[in-house]
């Protein structure tokens, strides 16, 4: 059995992140049973989410995780695919993880018009003590994000950037039904982790608007809930 730790349902989404999101889609893409659990970020072996545990091992990050799993139950995902839309995939799901991740988490967590909404929900229960995590939080995500390069951008350049990402996102999907062309492949855990996670989420951001505007992605979200999160069809969009 493999046990799957992740932050947990928030805002409508399986999981606020991308990362844990995309291995939950990857599983059940892949049909392995797994277990779910909210796990505590402090006993990561790596200090993030998401984590697997499998043989007794527990094997953090996303990427190492996937890799794991291919190598214990095959790799069906892969099917049909050549050497060149693999390369291809692999790419644009780097982008998506270390470019338009960047816009994602700080328009939530850092922007003024967010950040309430998030203090509120996370640390909300705590008190004044929940406060002071909260800036603190805070704190070391600004350095992470500026360490980046994304903080040195006004938040008018980092919107002009995300209206490049959705308007690539719908570029790629083209006319398909998936990402990865009439089934879905591995990217498409990616992608769906992404466009569920601009889309559904009530946190005012460019991405909902952008994504909200675009009926290619509506029905992308709508096709893989229903295929692989029927569990969360009252997210799907109208
Ligand atoms: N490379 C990692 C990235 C995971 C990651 O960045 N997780 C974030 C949530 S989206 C996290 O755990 N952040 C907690 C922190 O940095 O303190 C993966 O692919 O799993």
């Amino acid at each position: 059995m493999v046990v799957l730790q992740k932050f947990g349902p928030h805002f409508g989404v399986p999981d606020p992140s991308p990362f844990v999101m995309k291995l939950e889609t990857y599983l059940r893409l892949a049909n392995i049973d797994y277990t779910p659990v909210n796990a505590d970020l402090r006993k990561a072996p790596k200090g993030k989410l998401p984590c697997i545990e499998m043989d007794g091992k527990i094997i953090p990050d996303s990427y190492f995780a996937i890799e794991a799993l291919k190598e214990k139950f095959g790799d069906p995902l892969a099917s049909g695919l050549t050497e060149l839309q693999l390369a291809q995939h692999h790419m644009f799901r780097v982008g998506l993880e270390n470019h338009t991740y960047f816009m994602l988490f700080p328009y939530r967590w850092l922007h003024p018009q967010n950040a309430p909404t998030m203090q509120k929900a996370f640390f909300g229960k705590m008190g004044l003590p929940g406060k002071l995590i909260f800036k603190i939080v805070q704190r070391d995500m600004r350095r992470t994000v500026h360490g980046q390069g994304m903080l040195r951008h006004s938040w008018e350049e980092i919107d002009s950037m995300i209206a490049v990402d959705i308007k690539a996102l719908e570029t790629l999907l083209d006319e398909k039904p998936f990402f990865g062309g009439d089934e879905p492949k591995e990217i498409d855990a990616t992608t769906f982790s992404y466009v569920a996670n601009m889309l559904v989420p009530e946190i005012d951001t460019p991405f909902r608007k952008l994504a909200r505007a675009s009926r290619p992605l509506i029905d992308y979200h709508n096709r893989m809930t229903e295929k692989v999160f029927p569990d969360y069809k009252d997210t799907m969009i109208i």
